[in-house]
């Protein structure tokens, strides 16, 4: 009889490769000895050390998939998702801080910018020197981001941006801004523009009082009649598929990092009701508790292969963005899920900071909401079943 490892039920690290085991391990330690330990007074007093994105930097999980001439790794999809797997397992945030960086800021510019732009930021994205953001949400356009007011007009030599952008990770501590405008020179069509900290009208102050994602700052992107030139333009995209495209790459990491983050819930559980004592027993010996530990690890065995395949097909590229849609939908809900019966399995004591299930329930409820809410991606997919768009 084969061996059953319960924490990998169904064998998920034998399909991975030897490169992809050594970048798991890396963001692994790294995220174990450096992010563990500073995450809890981090969320507590809702601070984000910039210091962090240097380290990630260091150690190359900064734009795994980036080309490495660009100072990127030029690893597969599968090793960015693991990547972010790790991060996760510790805090959403730190996850998200990592993910804007690579996917929604390195990967425009890589895809989408000239040789420039990718010379002059994507070397200093890569080591963290500059911090990255990524401007796309309004006040009055989330899940519709077709509906958003930022306007570029056409100046001599450039562009004049105007426009407010709200729920912005990493938006107070960015030294580089994409972000997303309707352009009048280019018939009203959304184009991206990469603009820098120090830029006379822009400014980016944080947004104060979160209840969840508190270890990763979030802000606003105020664009008061900026100027910029020509060469802030991102030439080679158009249209709603330049976000989107961004969007393709971060929802497929999210997908992965959720998943951690119900592993160390699950994880977490398990431990506790194997040590925690009541009725003359361990909480384990029930039969409530082990049939909630069994739907966690099925969850999540599913959900990671679900990933995995969705990365060998990006890799491959067979992806097509219903199926991000699917995995980054069912994994953050599920991991939504897991967390909040962790919490419970805990009892009391889980909604102490020290037990760590809280802050990931508290953070999940985020991550189930950026990137395209759940209830949006179920309609991404009822629309290609149907063929019949439901948004309004
Ligand atoms: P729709 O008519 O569907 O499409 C408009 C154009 O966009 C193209 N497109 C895509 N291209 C590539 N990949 C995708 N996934 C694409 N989805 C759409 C489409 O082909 C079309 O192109 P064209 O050339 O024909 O114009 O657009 P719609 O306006 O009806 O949109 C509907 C909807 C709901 C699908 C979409 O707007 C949506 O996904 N809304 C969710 C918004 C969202 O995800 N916002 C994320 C903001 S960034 C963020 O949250 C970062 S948090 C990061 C962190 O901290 O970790
Ligand atoms: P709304 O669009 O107003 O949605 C509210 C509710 O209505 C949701 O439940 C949604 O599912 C539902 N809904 C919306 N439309 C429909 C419909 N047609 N049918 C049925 N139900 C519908 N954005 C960025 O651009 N960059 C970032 O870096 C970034 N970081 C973020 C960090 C944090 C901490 C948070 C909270 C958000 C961040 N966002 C970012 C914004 C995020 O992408 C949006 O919050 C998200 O897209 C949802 O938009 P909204 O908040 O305006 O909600």
């Amino acid at each position: 009889k084969a061996a059953f490892d319960w924490a990998d039920p169904l064998r998920l690290d034998a399909q991975l490769t030897p490169e992809e085991i050594d970048i798991q391990q890396t963001a692994r330690r790294y995220a174990q000895d450096k992010l563990a330990p500073r995450v809890t007074d981090a969320f507590l007093d809702e601070t984000t050390d910039p210091e962090i994105f240097r380290e990630l930097g260091a150690l190359g999980l900064l734009g795994v998939t980036v080309a490495e001439e660009y100072g990127g790794v030029g690893a597969g999809y599968v090793a960015y998702g693991l990547v972010a797997r790790e991060v996760e397992r510790v805090d959403s945030g730190y996850r998200s801080m990592m993910s804007v960086q690579s996917s929604l800021v390195m990967y425009p510019i890589e895809a989408y910018g000239s040789e420039e732009q990718k010379q002059r930021y994507l070397p200093r994205l890569a080591t963290g020197e500059f911090i990255g953001c990524f401007g796309l949400t309004e006040p009055e356009a989330g899940s519709d981001p077709g509906g958003m007011h930022t306007r570029a007009e056409k100046i001599e030599g450039g562009y004049r941006i105007t426009g407010n952008k709200t729920w912005i990770s990493n938006a107070p501590i960015a030294d580089v801004f994409v972000v997303w405008a309707k352009s009048d020179a280019h018939e009203g069509r959304i184009r991206g523009f990469v603009l820098e900290k120090g830029m006379k009208g822009l400014s980016a102050p944080k947004i104060e009082g979160k209840l969840s994602l508190r270890a990763s700052i979030t802000g606003e992107i105020v664009m008061d009649n900026v100027e910029v030139g020509e060469d802030a333009l991102l030439p080679n995209v158009s249209g709603l598929g330049g976000p989107f495209g961004c969007l393709n790459r971060a929802r497929y990491g999210i997908s992965w990092g959720a998943m951690g983050a119900a592993e160390d819930c699950w994880h977490r559980a398990r431990q506790y009701g194997l040590d925690r004592r009541q009725f003359g027993r361990p909480l384990a010996a029930t039969q409530l508790h082990q049939k909630k530990l069994a739907d966690m690890q099925t969850e999540i065995a599913l959900g990671l292969q679900g990933s995995l395949r969705v990365g060998r097909l990006f890799e491959a590229g067979e992806m097509a963005p219903e199926m991000i849609s699917l995995i980054k939908r069912n994994n953050c809900g599920k991991a939504l899920d897991i967390a909040r019966a962790a919490r419970d399995m805990h009892g009391g004591n889980g909604i102490q900071a020290g037990y760590h299930v809280m802050r990931h329930l508290m953070n999940l409820e985020t991550v189930n909401t950026y990137e395209g809410a759940h209830d949006v991606h179920a309609l991404i997919l009822g629309r290609a079943q149907t063929g019949i768009q439901a948004f309004y």
